[in-house]
């Protein structure tokens, strides 16, 4: 079990107040706080080692390079990968994805094909293969959902065909919770000679991921929601694929040999790297990743179920006025609750939860067909991390409740 008292002395963000309330930071979907060991590794090299990777022969850029590749490989085991060479870094989850739907997708999506995806999707894991789909002259198709907001598979086998080149499919949605059953998926499109990725954005900071043993092709995520800093993401690829892959980008550093009129490319995976990347933050991950196994993603996921299912039991006190949205069992749902009423715009609610020191995310999440096909323009979400305890989650009901009275009767 964590000992979440101990934790939250990690994050000097933790003590701040809000209008003189000490803070409830229940927007980690959004980004997580960040514990001093991150913080100061920032610190460390910008103080110690700065210098830029893979150029120089002197200590500073030895250290550095040492530092940045070392975090390569915290990842590669992190998610289970089995070679180094098969994560590159990147800025997010979002430049992930567009870098796999502009190299694979560009030269293996061509006109007539599908691309299956799900109406959970985050704009991230959708506007890519839009426009690649526009691009190459190939449509997309959709997994539906049911009423409880999980994967309508009950056609799964008409939905993916022999034309399905690509399922790209979230782990964990980022408005309802719902944790979908990838390796299942994963192994029912691959029997269809389809490839898959997964938008790991929402998992990989809440639970153990095996990217080998789950089998996908193509696996993304970003360092932000997993206590590193912004700017640094991963897209994990299968060997075997990554070596047939063109690059993403040109210039610096993802080279070999250079002449007047032609190129050749750099060893796996800096072909994939071009320009300076980003040192500082690829290295925070990295420090990052040791504090998630120190604690062990175990018990990190354990922790959050059991605010979950204290979380769920404490909304259906306040059924009749909020609805919630997702699946009730814990058991396929992670630890973001998404609702919406109709006594109060989502907005509202959010900026008098703000009122109270409670940070939630409203809008629609970056997920607007998931949006328009329930029909709702936005909803308020809190959101569950390691550090969070019962008593924020009590102190989220006793303002929500407070905020319906106030909307309903015009006083606090
Ligand atoms: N969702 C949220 O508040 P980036 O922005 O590239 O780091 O991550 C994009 C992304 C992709 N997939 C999923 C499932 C996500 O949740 C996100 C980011 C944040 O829900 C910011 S919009």
């Amino acid at each position: 079990m964590l000992d979440v008292n101990h934790i939250r002395k990690d994050f000097p963000i933790l003590s701040r107040t809000i209008y003189g309330k000490p803070l409830v930071y229940l927007d980690n979907a959004a980004t997580s706080q960040k514990p001093k060991s991150v913080i100061q590794s920032l610190v460390d090299y910008y103080e110690s080692y700065n210098s830029n990777i893979h150029r120089g022969v002197h200590t500073l850029s030895m250290e550095a390079t040492d530092r940045h590749e070392e975090a390569r490989s915290k990842c590669t085991r992190f998610i289970g990968a089995k070679e180094e060479k098969s994560l590159i870094m990147v800025r997010n989850t979002t430049e992930a994805i567009n870098l796999v739907a502009q190299t694979w997708g560009k030269y293996n999506i061509s006109e007539g094909d599908e691309i299956l995806t799900t109406h959970m999707e985050h704009h991230s894991n959708l506007v890519p293969w839009q426009k690649l789909a526009k691009q190459n002259g190939a449509s997309l198709k959709f997994i539906e959902l049911n009423e409880d907001g999980m994967l309508d598979l009950s056609n799964i086998n008409k939905l993916i065909t022999e034309r399905t080149k690509l399922l790209a499919l979230t782990h964990m949605s980022n408005v309802l919770g719902t944790i979908n059953p990838v390796k299942e998926l994963i192994e029912i499109a691959h029997k269809m000679g389809a490839k898959v990725l997964i938008d790991g954005a929402q998992s990989v900071p809440h639970m153990k991921v095996d990217v080998t043993d789950m089998g996908c092709d193509f696996f993304a995520f970003s360092g932000h929601k997993m206590l590193a800093p912004t700017g640094i993401g991963v897209l994990y690829v299968k060997p075997e694929i990554l070596e047939h892959m063109e690059p993403f980008l040109f210039g610096g550093d993802m080279v070999s040999q250079v002449w007047d009129d032609t190129a050749t490319w750099n060893d796996l995976p800096w072909k994939f790297e071009a320009g300076t990347p980003n040192i500082a933050d690829a290295i925070a991950l990295g420090v990052a990743v040791d504090y998630l196994r120190d604690l062990g993603m175990e018990n990190i996921h354990l922790h959050e179920k059991e605010l979950t299912s204290y979380a769920l039991k404490a909304f259906s006190e306040l059924e009749e006025d909020l609805t919630l949205l997702g699946p009730r069992d814990v058991e396929r749902r992670g630890g973001i609750m998404s609702f919406h009423t109709n006594k109060v715009h989502p907005h509202d609610l959010g900026t008098f939860l703000d009122h109270d020191g409670i940070a939630v995310r409203t809008g629609h999440h970056c997920a607007m067909p998931l949006m328009r096909s329930l029909e709702l323009p936005a909803t308020v979400r809190a959101s569950f991390y390691l550090y969070n305890t019962e008593n924020e989650i009590d102190k989220l009901i006793a303002s929500l409740k407070s905020a319906l009275y106030y909307f309903s009767n015009g006083s606090h």
